[in-house]
C-alpha cells in the first residue's frame, strides 16, 4: 500500500490530489512541519532532505511532487491523469511541473513562509517576484481550460496548491489572474480534490 507523508495544506497536497484522482489505495502520515517533525531521525530515514511529500511504495521511497505525481499517473493509466509517458505532451506537462516546483514554489514560499517574516524592502521585492511568477503562469504557461490544455492532468492539482496559497494570502486578484481564479474554482469543485481537502482538514478557499 502507498503511504504519503504530508503536512496539511502544504505542497504535498498536489501528490495527495493525484492519489485521490487516481483512486489509488493509500494511507496518510501527517508530518507537523511547525513542530519540526520533518527533522526527526525517524522522518529523515524516510526523506533525508527533511521535506514533505514523501511517498512510500513497495519498491522504496519517492520524493518531489513532480516525480510522485508522474509515478501515480503512470501506475494508474486508466485514470487518465497524464498524457502517454512516451509522448512529447507528457514532457510538456513535466516542464510545467518542474517550473512550479523550482520557480513558483520558492517565490511564494519566500514571501509567505520566511521565518522571521520578511519586512520592508525585502518583503516588497519578494512580493514583486511572486506576482511576476503568477503573471507568467496566468499569461504564458497556463493553456486552458486546464493547465496543459483540454484534459485534466496531475499538473492541475499542483497549480491549485499554489493558487490556493495565493488566494488565501490575498494575492490572486480577480482582474489580474482571471484564468487562475477560474481554474482554482474548477479544481476545487472536483470530488477527488474535495476528498483530499477533507482528509487534510483544510477548507475550500
Ligand atoms: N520541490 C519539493 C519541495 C518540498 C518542500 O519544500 N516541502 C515543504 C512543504 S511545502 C517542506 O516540507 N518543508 C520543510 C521545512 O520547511 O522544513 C517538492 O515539490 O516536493
Amino acid at each position: 500500500m502507498l503511504k504519503l507523508y504530508y503536512s496539511p495544506g502544504a505542497c504535498a497536497l498536489a501528490s495527495h490530489i493525484a492519489l485521490e484522482e487516481a483512486g489509488a489505495d493509500h494511507e496518510l502520515a501527517k508530518i507537523d512541519l511547525k513542530a519540526g517533525e520533518q527533522r526527526t531521525p525517524e522522518y529523515l530515514a524516510i526523506n533525508p532532505a527533511g521535506a514533505t511529500p514523501a511517498l512510500q511504495t513497495d519498491e522504496g521511497v519517492l520524493t518531489e511532487n513532480a516525480v510522485i505525481m508522474a509515478y501515480v499517473a503512470q501506475a494508474h493509466p486508466r485514470a487518465g491523469l497524464a498524457p502517454d509517458p512516451s509522448s512529447f505532451a507528457f514532457s510538456k506537462m513535466q516542464s510545467l511541473n518542474g517550473w512550479l516546483g523550482s520557480s513558483l514554489h520558492p517565490a511564494l514560499g519566500r514571501l509567505m513562509f520566511s521565518r522571521p517574516p520578511l519586512e520592508g524592502e525585502a518583503k516588497d521585492a519578494a512580493l514583486e517576484m511572486a506576482l511576476g511568477k503568477l503573471d507568467v503562469l496566468e499569461n504564458h504557461l497556463f493553456v486552458g481550460p486546464w493547465a496543459t490544455g483540454g484534459a485534466y492532468t496531475v499538473a492541475d492539482g499542483y497549480v491549485s496548491v499554489f493558487t490556493r496559497w495565493s488566494r488565501q494570502a490575498g494575492l490572486l486578484d480577480a482582474a489580474r489572474y482571471p484564468n487562475l481564479n477560474r481554474h482554482l474554482d474548477a479544481v476545487q469543485a472536483r470530488p477527488a480534490v474535495q476528498r483530499a481537502l477533507a482528509a487534510e482538514g483544510i477548507p475550500t478557499v
